[in-house]
C-alpha cells in the first residue's frame, strides 16, 4: 500500500499536514438517576437542605448535600467502576464502522455524549424551549431556572466560590479570547510580557500574539525537555525577570498528556503580582479540578470534551477581578441602561454573556456535569490512568513505534501521541479507520510543540470513560497491521 500523506521527507510532510483534515444535573428526581450507580452509603446525604449560593436565581441541589464540601466529596468521589455499564449510557458505542464496532479514541478532541445528554437537549426543545432572563411566563422561568442551575453545578465541580464566577461562552477558546480582549487589553501595556509555553494549544497561543500586537507587549514561552516537561528554570528565570502580567498554561497537554504542576506554577507566579489563566480544555473531564486550591485567577474549559453538548464552554474567573473586567461583546442582556450615546453594565456574569447565548447547550453541560460527578471524577482519573499505562505497555512494545511526551504513563493524561517508523500519521489514521478506529491524526492545533519535537505530526490516540482494554488491544493490533502494510 501506497502512503497516501507520504512522510519520506519532512517537506512531503509539512505539505500533507497543511492538506490534512481539518486539523483537525438536575439531579432532583430520583428517576433522573443513572441505573446502576447508586450513591455510596458514605456520602449519601441524610439531610436535604438546598445549596445555594449568592445571586443564584434558581435553588439548586448536587443530590441533596448540605454543604459545598460534601457535594465536592460526591462529585470527586471514590466508588467501584463498572466500565460496560458506562458504555451503554452511549448510543454512538452501538454504530459498526466497515463492519467493525467503533473504537472511539479520540475524546481529547470530543467525546461521545450519554443518553441523559441527549435526551435532555431533546426534552429542552419539546417542552421548555423559551429564552432566559427575559420572560415572565412559564416556560421561560423554567428555562431560566435550568440555566442557572447548570451554571451553580459547574460552580460545584470546580469549587468556585460563587456561580457568578462561571461565564458560559463558546469554548475554551472563546474564554481565552474573553481574558486577552477584555483583561488583557485593560491591564496589559507597552513593553510588558505574557509567559507561555511551548506545549499550548493554538488556542492559547494566538489570541495572545493579537493582544501583543495591539498593545505593543511581547510573548515569552517556557520550554520543553525532551520527554515532554516544562523547564521549570526557564519559568522562574522569564518571571524574575519582571514585566510578566500574565502566566497562562495548559493544565494537561492535548499531545503529550503531560500534567503541569499548575498549582505550585501558580503560587510562583503570584509571588510576583502576575495573574495566571489556566487552560483546562484537558484536564476539568479528566480529574479533580479544585479553583480555590489551584487559586488561578481565570480558567477555561469547553463542554464538549466533557460529555457536553457543542459549542458551551466556561470560563471560569475570581469574582473581584470579573467586577473589574470591561465586556467583551456588546448587545441585549449585559447592560443595566442603555441611552444613546453610553451605556452602564451588568454585574458578572451577565455582564460576559451578550445576546441570547447557547441555552441548550449550558442546560446540557449540566446534565453532563451530573454525568461525570455519577461517576466520580476520581474514579475517572483512575480509569483513564489504568488505560493509559495499559497502553504504554502494548503499544508501546510494537516494532518502530515512539510515543511522545512523559516516559512514565502514571505522570501523563490519557493521551498517547505516536509515530510508527516514517509512516505519516495521516496514512496511520485512515488505516485505522479502515478496522473502525477514530484517531486524531496530525498537529493538534499545536504546530510550535510540533516544531520542538521535530514532527510535522502525530497520531494520537485518547481515551476516556467508555474506553476498555479491548480497544486498546485493537488499537494496537491495527498498528501492527499498518507495520506490516508500510514495511516498517
Ligand atoms: N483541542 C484537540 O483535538 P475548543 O475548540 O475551544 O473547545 O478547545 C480548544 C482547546 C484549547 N486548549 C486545549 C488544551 C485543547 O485541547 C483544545 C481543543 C482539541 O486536541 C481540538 S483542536
Amino acid at each position: 500500500m501506497k502512503q497516501r500523506w507520504a512522510a519520506a521527507s519532512s517537506s512531503t510532510s509539512l505539505k500533507a499536514t497543511s492538506h490534512a483534515v481539518a486539523d483537525t444535573v438536575s439531579c432532583r428526581k430520583a428517576k433522573n438517576r443513572l441505573p446502576g450507580l447508586a450513591v455510596p452509603k458514605s456520602t449519601t446525604p441524610t439531610i436535604k437542605p438546598p445549596l445555594t449560593f449568592p445571586g443564584q436565581l434558581a435553588q439548586s441541589t448536587v443530590r441533596g448535600y448540605a454543604t459545598q464540601k460534601q457535594a465536592t466529596a460526591y462529585i470527586h468521589g471514590k466508588r467501584l467502576y463498572d466500565v460496560e455499564k458506562v458504555r451503554h449510557d452511549f448510543p454512538i458505542l452501538n454504530r459498526l464502522i466497515n463492519g467493525k464496532p467503533l473504537t472511539y479514541l479520540d475524546s481529547a478532541a470530543t467525546t461521545q455524549k450519554p443518553r441523559l445528554v441527549i435526551d435532555e437537549l431533546t426534552r429542552f426543545y419539546n417542552e421548555y424551549n423559551a429564552n432566559v432572563h427575559r420572560g415572565v411566563y412559564k416556560i421561560s422561568e423554567e428555562a431560566t431556572a435550568a440555566y442557572e442551575e447548570a451554571r451553580a453545578k459547574i460552580a460545584r465541580l470546580i469549587n468556585a466560590n460563587s456561580p457568578s464566577e462561571i461565564v458560559f461562552v463558546r469554548g475554551t477558546t472563546e474564554a481565552i479570547n474573553l481574558v486577552a480582549q477584555s483583561w488583557g487589553r485593560t491591564n496589559v501595556g507597552l513593553g510588558e510580557g505574557i509567559l507561555l509555553t511551548e506545549m499550548e494549544h493554538h488556542s492559547n497561543i494566538v489570541p495572545w500574539q493579537l493582544l501583543a500586537k495591539q498593545k505593543g507587549a511581547h510573548l515569552k514561552y517556557v520550554g520543553l525537555t525532551d520527554d515532554g516537561h516544562l523547564v521549570h528554570e526557564d519559568f522562574r528565570r522569564h518571571l524574575e525577570s519582571g514585566g510578566i502580567k500574565l502566566v497562562t498554561m495548559t493544565h494537561v497537554s492535548n499531545v503529550l498528556g503531560t500534567i503541569n504542576p499548575v498549582r505550585e506554577y501558580v503560587r510562583e507566579a503570584h509571588k510576583q503580582s502576575c495573574r495566571v489563566l489556566v487552560d483546562a480544555a484537558q484536564s476539568v473531564p479528566h480529574m479533580p479540578v479544585d479553583v480555590q486550591d489551584m487559586d488561578c485567577d481565570f480558567l477555561a474549559f469547553s463542554g464538549h470534551k466533557m460529555c457536553g453538548p457543542t459549542g458551551i464552554g466556561v470560563l471560569y474567573a475570581k469574582k473581584t477581578i470579573l467586577e473589574e473586567m470591561p465586556p467583551y461583546h456588546g448587545g441585549g442582556e449585559m447592560i443595566r441602561e442603555v441611552h444613546l450615546y453610553e451605556s452602564t453594565w451588568r454585574d458578572p456574569p451577565y455582564r460576559f454573556e451578550a445576546g441570547t447565548t447557547n441555552i441548550a447547550g449550558a442546560i446540557g453541560l449540566g446534565k453532563a456535569v451530573d454525568y461525570l460527578s455519577e461517576l466520580g471524577l476520581r474514579n475517572i482519573q483512575a480509569h483513564d490512568q489504568e488505560l493509559t499505562e495499559y497502553t504504554h505497555g502494548t503499544l508501546g512494545k510494537v516494532k518502530g513505534i515512539r510515543i511522545y511526551g512523559p516516559e512514565n504513563p502514571r505522570t501523563k493524561a490519557g493521551v498517547i501521541s505516536f509515530n510508527l517508523g516514517d509512516v505519516h500519521a495521516h496514512d496511520m489514521a485512515s488505516l485505522l479507520d479502515e478496522d473502525g478506529i477514530a484517531v486524531r491524526s496530525g498537529h493538534h492545533c499545536a504546530q510550535p510543540l510540533m516544531e520542538r519535537l521535530g514532527v510535522s505530526s502525530t497520531t494520537r490516540a485518547s481515551v476516556y470513560v467508555y474506553n476498555t482494554e479491548a480497544e486498546i488491544d485493537r488499537l494496537v493490533e491495527s498498528v501492527e497491521r499498518a507495520g506490516r502494510v508500510f514495511k516498517v
